[in-house]
């Protein structure tokens, strides 16, 4: 009996949009052929891909995704990176997902991120540091109405 209410209550908290984020894997994750160990690291950590799309990010979008940017010396370059090349969208399930996967990908300058995390153990470059995921609930339900249109 315990074992069957501790199944329902995760499956209520697991359909829950507080246990969903939003990320895309950049550009350079699919040109450096990485794309596939990104997201094999992510379902390792218990992460459940529950969209998952390639697509190329339309200027309008970029400038909407990274609006709080704006005006800011790197948003151009910012802009012109992520729509250089196809990125890999995905909206992913787990406990504390948003913290949890902030902690997962690392600093965003890449040569500060510690070893051991995505950005940490991929990367060099602050623009091309492989991996976006929101850093909030609210910029997680933000940013993935941008690309899909059920949202989380
Ligand atoms: P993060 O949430 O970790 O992706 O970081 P930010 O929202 O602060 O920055 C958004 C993107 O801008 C980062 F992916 C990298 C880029 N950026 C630069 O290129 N130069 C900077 O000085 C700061 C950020």
């Amino acid at each position: 009996m315990d074992c069957l209410l501790r199944e329902e209550r995760e499956r209520t908290l697991s359909s829950h949009s507080n246990n969903k984020t939003f990320a895309f894997l950049k550009p350079e994750a699919l040109q450096s052929r990485v794309a596939g160990e990104v997201l094999s690291r992510l379902e390792r950590k218990g992460f459940l891909v529950k969209q998952l799309r390639l697509h190329n990010i339309t200027r309008k979008e970029a400038e909407t995704l990274y609006a709080v940017h704006k005006g800011k010396p790197f948003f151009q370059e910012l802009v012109d990176h992520v729509t250089s090349g196809p990125v890999l969208l995905m909206i992913l399930e787990g406990a504390n997902a948003v913290d949890v996967l902030r902690k997962v990908i690392g600093a965003t300058n890449p040569q500060a991120a510690e070893p051991g995390t995505i950005r940490g153990d991929l990367s060099l470059s602050i623009t091309a540091n492989i991996i976006h995921a929101s850093d909030s609930l609210e910029n997680a339900r933000k940013e993935s109405s941008i690309f899909f249109h059920d949202g989380i």
